[in-house]
């Protein structure tokens, strides 16, 4: 059929060369006179998309033939990086690829680094979902993604003097030579307007604003499978008869265009939100636009699908529907609103559908990250929605009161507080008396609810006459005696901001819960969203993290990767890890040990040369490289990192050179990673990291011995460079603060140690790794609360070694800037319950026993490199090969459908 004919494609060297040679020539993006290497990447980028293509095509045929149950995986953030290497490497034609090149007087990395990193999301939660889609594709599950086509990803970081500088990433600015643009396929999307109902009985969500969501299709191909998948991205547009032309013909072009301006800046910009939610109704328009056109998608496959006989209840066992964490819970609702009001099911069959159909990710603990969403905005917004989730809101309230009944009625309150989606919002009108104590324990504020609740219409300038009244009454005093003494009365309270809760939405309308690391589930479960737990216990899973084997040792650490094999046998560890465990066997051979350490100190001058152009600073291959990359954030410690350093240095100082060289290991420490632009405390951590490099590096008595390097813009490319060079990596959170971690993941594939807490995925990589081979410090995630509670009561007593260090920050030595800010944050006993929420003080001290630990290790390199082998044999739980089994069999239901 078509696939095979249209292929004037075929895997050799020469005609990759001239079907370069005709991109260049007829599907150009650029003028014909030059071609140099900028264009050498896009034309070699269109060929391998002609084969993508192909591939995409019969994998699509095939799943609408069988007509499979397919997962989607919606997420508003895909950290995609780079596409070329990834895309021939998993099509196993890196070869001639790289011969072809060469052919055209090119080199095919220095073709490769062309591109620019689609970086559509902030951290580990964008990167996970691409590292899913890798996995899905190679394992052959009919599975999809769903995302958002931003015109700026993620920013650009420079770094000054002042520290971290934001910049627009334009990643489109040269074309995309890897989506495929699918004019014929949108969808309406609608905003603001109002509910009405129908003399058909129905509601219809009729006005307010159209535009339209355009589907933009990725391909991504798999591993040694002819199975391509779609990341189907959508961009937003005004309907096109919202041009004005006789505004635009009267010359006023800018009215003339607003209608279309507002629609694609919905897609302008992702929300560099890390961990922080900005109330941003821009944001909320995103998450509808990603939920309602990819609804909109798949019910539309699904009714083509099912022919002639569109059955419902069959829907659950076509479609599976994973929300990324609660960015997009909208899926919900939705859902809800396409049965209920366009295809015309009860209530009752709408919501068993949907429940069955969609399922949530948590991704995280950190209260501030649990998206709440203000109800005055999104009535407005989303009017329909606002309705159901009420409704949704309400049978939760019935199911709880069932469940606790209403005799104990501090126990209900409790639990309603907890559980119910809407916050700060009156119950429904048939529970409003459920709380009402005995009678003489009524108090005049509960009453005032009553009587407003039940006759109060607010006036114009929203004061309650009847409540004025009632309070009048009860006092003994009448109206007009309290309108004199308003002068008098306190301020009025103002009400708190009705909210809704998306964490607790997904919880209840989906069929399954999961966290992202055995610890992390375990929290969920305990925790956050624990009267849950014990409402619906089999509702909650665990799913550890994993992350692609492709990308992450066999693409970026091909050195590495030979060796594996050499010694494996087989390159089939790339797609079962599990063969990674007989490294354990040779872990102690001169031979492979020597390869292992010459492959690492390969990697380790690579990233030298690479540090050296992005920041100036010279560093040694022979030292350590010792790296935290990640984004800054308090709960992360980097701060924790870079005060054991300056303790390292200030110990330096105090020696002799004699001494310096008998007490130390020589390291390079590197940073990397981006600060929410707003989040004043982790800038100044990225200023503090900086101005302690400055000094140290241009200190001539420390030489080679001490390096601090903060990589600017560390993203997955950058992560692509230096994971394969390092050898010890830093993963130190709080106990119980990160979820998972994936870059740990990773550092231990590539053979790097870890130093860590016994936080998110950490506890598992230890297990797997072996205790032996892995450093271990920190209180216990049990232990924080109690450790913050005896802080706040006076009871800490910082270790005489830390109080050195802040006041060696603070007499100068780095600097005129001031600190006392940053090293505030770290001080304070009772009264300010913050002070030193993370612990860095706490942890200090067996942070630096731990860290001497680590120089003692790697002063025996034969038994380094073995901890190192260890490392990377024991790493294969951690494959996102093994997550997605995980997901598919035990959450979505669907089966690997392997093309003919
Ligand atoms: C609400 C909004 C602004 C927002 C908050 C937080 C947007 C994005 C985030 C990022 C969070 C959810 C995130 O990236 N979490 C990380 O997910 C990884 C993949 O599961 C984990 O490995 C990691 O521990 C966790 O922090």
């Amino acid at each position: 059929e078509a696939t095979t004919s249209l292929s004037s494609f075929a895997p050799d060297a020469t005609s990759i060369v001239s079907s370069i040679k005709y991109h260049a020539e007829f599907t150009p993006l650029f003028s014909p006179e030059k071609f140099e290497i900028p264009q050498a990447y896009i034309a070699t980028a269109q060929t391998v998309r002609d084969t993508l293509i192909i591939n995409w095509n019969a994998t699509y045929d095939y799943y609408e033939k069988l007509n499979v149950k397919q997962a989607y995986y919606l997420s508003m953030e895909f950290l995609q990086g780079r596409a070329l290497l990834n895309a021939i490497g998993n099509l196993e034609l890196t070869g001639p690829y790289a011969e072809a090149l060469s052919q055209l007087g090119y080199k095919l990395e220095n073709v490769a680094h062309q591109e620019p990193d689609a970086a559509l999301g902030n951290g580990g939660l964008g990167r996970l979902a691409s590292c899913f889609l890798d996995s899905l594709a190679t394992l052959n599950y009919p599975a999809w993604g769903y995302g958002l086509r931003y015109k700026y990803g993620l920013f650009k970081q420079r770094i000054t003097k002042d520290g971290q500088e934001e910049v627009a990433e334009d990643w489109l600015e040269k074309g995309n030579p890897w989506e495929i643009i699918r004019n014929d396929v949108s969808y309406p999307i609608r905003f603001y307007g109002k509910v009405v109902s129908g003399s058909d009985g129905k509601k219809h969500w009729v006005g307010g604003e159209d535009i339209k969501a355009v589907a933009h299709d990725v391909p991504i191909p798999g591993y040694k499978t002819k199975s391509t998948i779609n990341l189907r991205l959508w961009s937003t547009k005004a309907a096109s008869e919202d041009f004005d032309l006789n505004a635009f013909n009267s010359g006023r072009h800018t009215e003339a265009s607003e209608a279309l301006a507002n629609a694609e800046k919905i897609c302008y910009i992702l929300y560099p939100g890390d961990e922080s939610i900005e109330g941003k109704t821009l944001r909320l328009k995103q998450q509808y636009t990603l939920c309602s056109a990819s609804l909109q998608d798949i019910i539309s496959r699904f009714e083509r699908r099912s022919g002639a006989s569109v059955n419902w209840e069959e829907f659950p066992e076509k479609v599976a529907v994973q929300m990324n964490d609660t960015h997009p819970t909208l899926c919900i609702p939705e859902l809800m609103r396409i049965l209920i009001d366009i295809k015309g099911l009860s209530w009752n069959d709408a919501w068993n559908i949907t429940q069955r159909t969609v399922a949530y990710t948590n991704h995280t603990v950190l209260p501030e990250a649990l998206e709440k969403w203000s109800m005055d905005l999104m009535e407005k917004l989303l009017p329909r929605h606002v309705e159901i989730i009420e409704m949704i809101d309400e049978e939760l309230v019935r199911t709880i009161v069932a469940e606790y009944g209403t005799a104990d009625s501090d126990l209900l309150e409790k639990k309603l507080k907890e559980m119910r989606i809407l916050e700060n919002v009156e119950l429904p009108a048939e529970f409003a008396d459920i709380l009402v104590k005995p009678k003489e324990a009524v108090d005049i504020s509960s009453e005032v609810l009553q009587i407003s609740k039940e006759e109060g219409e607010e006036d114009a300038d929203g004061n309650h006459d009847e409540v004025e009244e009632a309070i009048a009454e009860k006092d003994g005093t009448d109206k007009s005696s309290i309108d004199d003494k308003k002068e008098e009365l306190p301020e009025p309270v103002p009400e708190p901001p009705k909210l809704v809760r998306m964490a607790n939405l997904s919880v209840v309308g989906g069929h399954v819960v999961n966290g992202v690391a055995e610890i992390h589930s375990e929290i969920v479960k305990d925790d956050v969203f624990n009267a849950f737990y014990k409402l619906w216990p089999e509702k909650f899973q665990n799913k550890t993290n994993g992350v692609t084997p492709r990308r992450w040792i066999r693409f970026c650490n091909p050195d590495l990767s030979k060796i594996i094999t050499q010694w494996i046998g087989t390159e089939d560890w790339v797609l079962n890890t599990e063969k990674l465990a007989e490294l354990r066997k040779f872990a102690d051979n001169e031979d492979l040990q020597k390869q292992w350490r010459e492959a690492k100190r390969n990697n380790k001058v690579k990233v030298a040369a690479f540090i050296k152009e992005r920041t100036g600073y010279s560093v040694s291959p022979d030292a350590m490289f010792d790296i935290q990359v990640k984004r800054i954030h308090e709960y992360k410690r980097q701060l924790l990192n870079i005060f054991g350093i300056v303790y390292r240095y200030k110990k330096m100082k105090e020696m002799s050179a004699a001494e310096r060289k008998e007490s130390f290991v020589p390291r390079v420490c590197i940073f990397g990673g981006k600060a929410f632009a707003t989040y004043v405390q982790a800038k100044r951590i990225v200023k503090f990291i900086t101005d302690v490099g400055a000094t140290v590096n241009h200190d001539p008595e420390i030489g080679d011995l001490l390096k601090v390097i903060f990589v600017p813009d560390y993203n997955v490319s950058v992560a692509e460079i230096l994971i394969p060079a390092s050898e010890l990596s830093q993963h130190i959170s709080t106990a119980g603060m990160e979820a998972s971690g994936t870059s740990n993941m990773k550092f231990a594939m590539n053979g790097c140690l870890q130093i860590g807490t016994l936080d998110g995925a950490n506890v598992e990589i230890r297990e797997e790794v072996g205790e032996d081979n892995f450093f271990l410090f920190g209180a216990k995630a049990h232990e924080i609360a109690g450790l913050r509670k005896e802080r706040s009561e006076g009871k800490f007593v910082p270790d005489p070694r830390f109080e050195e260090v802040k006041k060696f920050v603070r007499s100068g030595v780095f600097g005129p800037y001031n600190y006392d800010e940053l090293i505030g944050s770290l001080e304070g006993n009772e009264g300010f319950g913050r002070a030193d929420y993370f612990l860095v003080g706490k942890d200090f001290p067996s942070y630096l026993e731990c860290q001497e630990e680590v120089d003692e290790a790697y002063r025996d390199q034969k038994k380094w490199t073995k901890m190192s082998i260890l490392n990377t044999a024991g790493s294969s739980k951690f494959s996102s090969d093994r997550t997605i089994h995980e997901y598919a069999r035990e959450i979505w239901n669907i089966e690997p459908v392997k093309l003919p």
